[in-house]
């Protein structure tokens, strides 16, 4: 379709300014067929950008391998560009919207010679559904036509929804690589240097702008720029909750059913706890979202989730047939990795993927790399943050509701993070608003998911949303008690859970993946009122025995991460007193405050 078919006349303004601004040599409004993806990565073949994989084991599948400087988010580089910078909050980049966008335009200004503007008219969930949005992506990119294809719900189809006169957000993109005549990229992943990168968000105007990265949630703007935090903004506005959480489907033995949230920091554990396989005989969860919720209040008063994705960006080093078999299932055909090792017989491999790497690979940064397992020191042959792309439709796990426009009921909120110490297995909140407290004070440690910030280190990410709120967290945190305000008995119940305790040796103390269905089972049965437990100054614990062992996890182990640590808990309240309340000035809530008092007052009695 050309621009001058489109019938909406504002869309279509905005375009021709684009390409006055951007100067591509043609441009191309995306369809969605399977021709047009087919079409996308062929081009970045011809390229060299990708390289195609045995078609006998991984059908229709692609290996991409992207610069050094654009593996992750860059957090650095990422704007709230509110008109006030009280607005973007303590815990975002701001600039003056005005002066970003000159200083923006500059960049995108003949961006795009020698490319071609492909404009993707997405929706953030099951097209035509009430709590879907409409964006349209404008980029210069085939690998991102190609993701978003798999990530969003694209093309004519959602033309169709918007009319004449809808409502779109309107996102930018660039590489910001324009070429020179007869130039091509040659194998070069195109992107811009980390200075030059802006991942920008205008709260106010709902836009988009991103230039100079062509790698997840910097260039896939449906996903954390919309979904999250432009979507933030508009919950906040509109009264519902845009979340970085998963959504999974539970049923019991009895064949009963729930469905429970959780928000993890990234690269702590959605993915895989969504598509987890039950240790627990009886028990079978499946998968409605792993990465973003959506929630509105229903016509019962429950809040009803729903995942405004179509497909997974996950991280790859960690999946196994042991791990997350199910991800393993979905990514077998139709799927775009990135920054993966390649295997001589044009497979992928990472780091545990459960068997050691077959002969000579090419790394992700495209050299030989032969595994030595007696060098300690030894580069991964696939990037820590690389990623698969798969479509979500192709998870053997995935619900049948998955797309149900209506979304799913809410039982149970999880929050976590990794920690090795201090924080318990699993603590129910006692109240919404100690749960909110909870949640206010996440700390995790830092995974490779960001580029720009020290793994390993632990810092807060509050409901898990850091890098994603579209506004100021202490507001954030007013909203959700807000929500809280609203059908108080219907409301979800909320949990802390953490996978990540370790014992002296620096070994997880806790199996995780399948076997967090025991601590599942344990959830569920609270929603009810039942499940064995004991109320202790920092929440409601399961008693030792309510949980089933694991293998390998001792009586001790459990007695251990079931354990209320006095001492620990109280540097915690004393680091988030000192450290990360007094960060939201008089936008902390005085109910956060007051439960901060009741909590410390508890461990001290
Ligand atoms: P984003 O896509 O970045 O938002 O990440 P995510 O929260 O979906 O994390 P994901 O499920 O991809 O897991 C990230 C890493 O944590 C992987 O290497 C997993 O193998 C590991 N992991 C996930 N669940 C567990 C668990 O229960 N225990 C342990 N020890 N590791 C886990
Ligand atoms: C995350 O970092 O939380 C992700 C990957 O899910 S990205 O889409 O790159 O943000
Ligand atoms: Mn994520």
């Amino acid at each position: 379709m050309t621009v001058n078919e489109l019938k909406h006349t504002g869309l279509k303004k905005w375009i021709e300014e684009a390409c006055t601004l951007m100067s591509p040599d043609t441009v191309e409004v995306c369809n969605g067929t399977q021709e047009e993806y087919d079409r996308m990565i062929q081009i970045t073949v011809d390229t060299g950008l990708a390289t195609p994989l045995n078609p006998w084991l991984l059908p229709g599948c692609v290996l991409f391998r992207s610069d050094p400087s654009d593996v992750a988010r860059v957090e650095a580089r990422t704007y709230i560009a509110s008109q006030s910078q009280q607005d973007a909050g303590p815990t975002n980049n701001w600039v003056d919207p005005d002066t970003l966008k000159k200083t923006m335009s500059e960049l995108y200004r003949g961006s795009m010679k020698g490319r071609t503007m492909y404009v993707i008219p997405f929706s953030m969930g099951p097209i035509g559904s009430n709590i879907a949005k409409i964006g349209v992506q404008i980029t210069d990119s085939p690998y991102v036509v190609a993701n978003m294809h798999i990530m969003a719900r694209v093309g004519t189809k959602v033309l169709d929804v918007l009319g004449a006169d809808g409502f779109y957000i309107p996102c930018f993109h660039s590489v910001g690589k324009p070429l020179g005549p007869g130039e091509q990229d040659n194998g070069k992943w195109p992107c811009a240097p980390i200075e030059k990168k802006y991942i920008s968000h205008f709260p106010e105007t709902r836009e988009i702008w991103s230039y100079g990265s062509g790698y997840g949630g910097n260039a896939l703007l449906g996903k954390k720029c919309l979904a999250l935090r432009i979507a933030t903004v508009l919950a906040r506005d509109e009264g519902w909750l845009a979340e970085h959480m998963l959504i999974l489907k539970i049923t019991n033995p009895k064949g009963e059913v729930k469905y429970i949230t959780g928000a993890f920091p990234s690269a702590c554990g959605k993915t895989n706890l969504a598509m987890l396989v039950p240790t627990l005989s009886g028990w079978k969860v499946e998968t409605v979202g792993d990465d973003i919720a959506w929630m509105k209040p229903g016509p019962d008063g429950r809040l009803y989730a729903i995942n405004p994705e179509a497909g997974f960006f996950g991280v790859a080093p960690g999946t196994n047939m042991d791990s997350n078999r199910n991800a393993m299932e979905t990514i077998r055909r139709n799927t775009i990795f990135t920054n993966v090792a390649l295997t001589e017989e044009k497979t992928v491999w990472w780091e545990m993927i459960g068997y050691d790497a077959p002969g000579k690979l090419i790394d992700w940064t495209g050299k030989e790399w032969i595994q030595d397992k007696n060098n300690k020191e030894q580069k991964p042959a696939a990037h820590p943050n690389s990623r698969f792309t798969g479509p979500a439709k192709q998870c053997p796990a995935i619900a049948k509701e998955w797309e149900d426009p209506a979304g799913v009921p809410i039982s149970a909120f999880l929050f976590g993070g990794r920690r090795p110490k201090t924080i318990p297995l699993v603590n129910q909140a006692k109240s919404w608003i100690h749960g909110v407290f909870m949640g206010s004070i996440v700390g995790s440690e830092v995974t490779a998911a960001a580029l720009d910030v020290k793994a390993g280190t632990i810092r807060r990410d509050p409901f898990a949303m850091l890098p994603f709120c579209g506004y100021h967290m202490g507001d954030y945190f007013k909203h959700w008690l807000n929500i809280g305000k609203q059908n108080t008995e219907k409301l979800p119940k909320i949990f802390f859970v953490n996978w990540f305790r370790k014992n002296a040796a620096g070994k997880f103390i806790w199996p995780g993946y399948g076997d967090n269905s025991r601590v599942l089972a344990w959830i569920f049965d609270r929603c009810d009122g039942n499940g064995k437990f004991v109320d202790t100054p920092i929440g409601i614990l399961p008693t030792p025995d309510a949980i089933e062992r694991p293998a390998g996890v001792s009586e001790t182990d459990m007695a251990e991460i079931l354990s209320v640590d006095i001492e620990g808990w109280k540097a915690e309240i004393a680091d988030v007193r000192k450290n990360h309340y007094p960060k939201f000035g008089d936008k902390l809530p005085q109910e956060l405050d007051d439960e901060l008092d009741a909590i410390e007052k508890r461990l001290n009695a």
